[in-house]
């Protein structure tokens, strides 16, 4: 038997993970145990249900061979990789010469790994010349981005996971930290139970989640009213002088014009809007003032909004305001979703930035990484590429002549989903690179290019605390899979660019990555694939002939603990933003909101997690949450069937009665697309509003109409297809005939 560690691939908790398989690295999944790895800083040995069932997941239903075809309503056919990767570049050297490079895109994920994000950035911006290279984590994590970016300068968390034990309040805000980062929340929830009384628990959600209600204070607001909460708390800090003076002093910028719009959030008006006590707004303000240390988490219920960069950056300013940053158990943690999320953005990896946290519209930066690749000055363009939903209008628009996916299932993910699967109809070329077959997303392609997996291929991972680990191959790739760098960088080859992709393997294309990073808040000279497989996780900043001795007496674990931040006058920046709302206020005639989000066992499309019986029985069904006095009024009840409408779709779901959630608010999982569930996506009822600044779209919040089924006329067709997915045996001939 060997044994190999590695990196969860699911949520950006990053657990490490220890696989132990038989000598001939067995494909058969039977003979793979997966354990929590103890030695690992960030989950100390714990895992949850999806790290713990990942193994059954490897062999079901995988895309072992390219497939191509003309048009889509054609089949596929079996090509070999040679056939597959020339139509590739000769298709975008003929979109190059009819459209120009801005009619290429890339559509990318967190689920890469950071040789493969950062050879898709070397592709598209360096030697085709164009920024239109953006992931999922638009959809996720750039309103965090662009609030880090804003407030302090840089991208990149401040606090690291040893702040859960250490603080005397955390503030988790649009975060259903226990079903989605489930061992940093067993983190807190042990320590939280140890200091009881000690330590305060306060959780911000519209629902009482699982996570709410382990807390001490239970905010149910009414969604998209943080804003408002968040200046009423600032509001009250003001009032009682449970502000740091010496630190906004010292160390901010623009606290005079935040000041005069806190002014305007007395308590009464706040708990009005939020539709909660002033008793329970006062005692947030008191946790915040008087605690020693305050770590505040954030995720989706913040930045899936058109306000989510000033959501983001409202939260900042309390840490900025009682100064509650760079010190142990302090700072405002956004706790990225997917496993290499935060490796991707080091990478480079959105439309309006570039390798080492640098932006697509600096001069400088551009310059530096142009040179780093070889490529004469000018070749990266100045202007940020399409981000994800501008994509889906290129689309729309006839300005996209090829659109190349990879590891993301847009035809689930992406808001409007009617909208978005008729802009990928349009689409003249779409290459999809995916381990499963099939996935919704499978429908709309071109070109079929069967991805190695986690497991299959070794590469590097970060987690949400900066914590770099090595993620070592101990299987074979099924059928004729190859690792997503390795296409990125065969393509590249073709269209001339040989000495731009002459790696040998992914270890030298991380040697060549963490050269970029040299000197940027994000460092990571001091780290090699070797380095990190010897030594285990190491967290960044680790510079180049860092020792772990020197590194402890250089900086601290935690980010700005200098209190001098990488701004033009080394100073963090105030913002005062007053709420705007929801896009799409529920009226008469869509009187609810509803708002969506994960199950604890699910993860995003089931692409892999639909395929494990275990996550299946925990999960049967998607449901949707509704208060028992809108169910009363509805005149329905828990297993009644109702049709959900919104301005752009309907889904049908069962419902779920409960007191767990606000009176006029509703909550569907995201996970069951087209694939899983006759009906039920999702994405048919959001929209598409963007957050100007972020483009982050607004998923969390859309008005809808509640229309009761009459029992008996709705039949589930495929009762959730469990069965039948197991009929896309991955044989060849099956394949093809689909
Ligand atoms: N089990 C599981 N875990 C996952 C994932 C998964 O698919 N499954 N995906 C990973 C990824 S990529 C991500 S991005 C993260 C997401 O992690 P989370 O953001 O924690 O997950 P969500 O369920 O999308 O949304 C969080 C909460 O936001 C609340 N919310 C909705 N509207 C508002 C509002 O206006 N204000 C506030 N304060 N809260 C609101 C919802 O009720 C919900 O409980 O999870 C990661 N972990
Ligand atoms: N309504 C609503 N919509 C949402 C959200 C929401 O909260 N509500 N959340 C949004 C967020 S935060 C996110 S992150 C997205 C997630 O949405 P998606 O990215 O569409 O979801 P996944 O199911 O994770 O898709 C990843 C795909 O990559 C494949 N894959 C895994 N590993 C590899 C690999 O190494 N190489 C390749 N090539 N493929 C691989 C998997 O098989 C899977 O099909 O959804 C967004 N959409
Ligand atoms: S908490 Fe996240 S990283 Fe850890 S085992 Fe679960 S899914 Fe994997
Ligand atoms: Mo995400």
């Amino acid at each position: 038997m060997t044994s190999t560690k590695t990196l969860c691939p699911y949520c950006g908790v990053g657990c490490g993970l220890e696989v132990v398989s038989d000598e001939s690295g067995s494909s058969k999944r039977n003979d793979l145990t997966v354990r929590g790895d103890r030695a690992h800083p960030s989950s100390q040995g714990m895992v949850c249900v999806k790290g713990g069932t990942i193994g059954e997941a490897l062999d079901k239903n995988r895309l072992l061979y390219p497939l191509m075809r003309e048009s889509l309503d054609e089949p596929f056919r079996q090509v070999s990789w040679d056939e597959a990767l020339d139509a590739i570049a000769n298709r975008i050297r003929h979109v190059v010469a009819q459209q120009g490079p801005e009619a290429v895109c890339m559509y990318g994920s967190g689920q890469l790994q950071t040789e493969d994000y950062y050879l898709a950035q070397k592709l598209l911006k360096g030697c085709l010349g164009t920024n239109n290279f953006d992931a999922n984590s638009r959809l996720c994590m750039s309103s965090a981005v662009a609030a880090y970016i804003q407030s302090f300068g840089s991208d990149g968390p401040p606090p690291c996971y040893d702040d859960l034990e250490q603080t005397e309040c955390a503030f988790l805000i649009g975060t259903n930290t226990a079903d989605c980062h489930p061992i940093v929340f067993n983190r807190l929830r042990k320590y939280h139970r140890k200091k009881k009384g000690k330590v305060k628990l306060i959780v911000v959600d519209p629902r009482r989640t699982e996570t709410a209600k382990a807390a001490d204070l239970h905010l149910a607001i009414r969604p998209g009213t943080d804003i408002t909460l968040m200046n009423g708390i600032a509001h009250i800090l003001l009032h009682k002088r449970w502000i740091d003076a010496a630190f906004i002093d010292e160390a901010t910028k623009g606290f005079q014009d935040y000041v005069e719009v806190i002014q305007q959030y007395p308590p009464e008006h706040v708990a009005e809007v939020c539709g909660i006590s002033v008793q329970d707004l006062e005692a947030a303000a008191q946790c915040w003032g008087l605690s020693k240390s305050v770590l505040s988490l954030w995720s989706m219920g913040l930045n899936q909004f058109a306000e989510g960069t000033a959501k983001a950056r409202t939260l900042i300013n309390l840490h900025l305001m009682t100064g509650q940053l760079g010190k142990p158990g302090a700072g405002p943690f956004s706790l990225t979703g997917q496993p290499n999320a935060m490796g991707g953005r080091e990478a480079g990896g959105l439309a309006h930035i570039l390798p080492g946290y640098r932006l697509v519209k600096n001069a400088e930066h551009r310059q530096a990484v142009e040179q780093a690749w070889g490529l004469p000055e000018g070749s990266i363009s100045p202007t940020p590429g399409l981000a994800a939903w501008d994509m889906m209008v290129g689309l729309e628009q006839g300005a996209v002549g090829l659109l190349w996916i990879a590891a993301t299932n847009p035809a689930v993910s992406m808001p409007d989903i009617e909208r978005t699967k008729a802009a990928l109809r349009r689409s003249p070329f779409t290459v999809y690179q995916e381990t499963y077959y099939p996935t919704e997303t499978a429908e709309y392609a071109h070109v079929l290019l069967p991805a190695a997996q986690w497991g299959e291929k070794t590469g590097i991972m970060t987690n949400s605390e900066r914590t770099v680990t090595y993620c070592q191959a101990f299987r074979p790739a099924p059928g004729e899979a190859r690792a997503d760098w390795e296409i990125f960088a065969e393509v590249g080859r073709r269209l001339g660019f040989e000495q731009q992709f002459s790696f040998q393997s992914s270890a030298d294309v991380y040697a060549e990555f963490v050269q970029l990073t040299a000197g940027r808040v994000c460092d990571m000279t001091g780290l090699s694939h070797d380095r990190l497989a010897a030594e285990g996780p190491i967290q960044w900043p680790c510079p180049e002939h860092e020792t772990e001795a020197t590194a402890a007496t250089k900086h601290d674990k935690r980010l700005y603990a200098d209190h001098y931040f990488p701004t033009p006058n080394g100073r963090a920046n105030f913002a005062a933003f007053h709420e705007k709302g929801l896009t799409e206020p529920p009226d008469p005639e869509f009187p609810f909101v509803l708002t969506n989000g994960r199950l604890y066992g699910h993860w995003h499309t089931q692409s892999r997690t639909g395929r494990i019986e275990r996550i299946q029985k925990m999960h049967p069904e998607p449901l949707l949450e509704m208060h028992p006095i809108d169910a009363q009024h509805l005149q329905v009840q828990s297993g009644d069937w109702v049709e959900l409408r919104s301005r752009r779709g309907t889904a049908r779901l069962k419902v779920h009665v409960t007191q767990y959630i606000r009176k006029g608010v509703l909550f569907i999982p995201m996970h069951w697309g087209s694939l899983w569930a006759d009906s039920a996506e999702c994405n048919a009822l959001t929209h598409s509003t963007v957050c100007p600044i972020s483009l982050q779209p607004e998923l969390k919040a859309s008005a809808v109409a509640v229309v009761p089924i009459p029992h008996g006329e709705y039949r589930l067709e495929q009762d959730y297809l469990s069965v039948e997915r197991e009929t896309y045996a991955h044989s060849k001939s099956n394949l093809l005939s689909i």
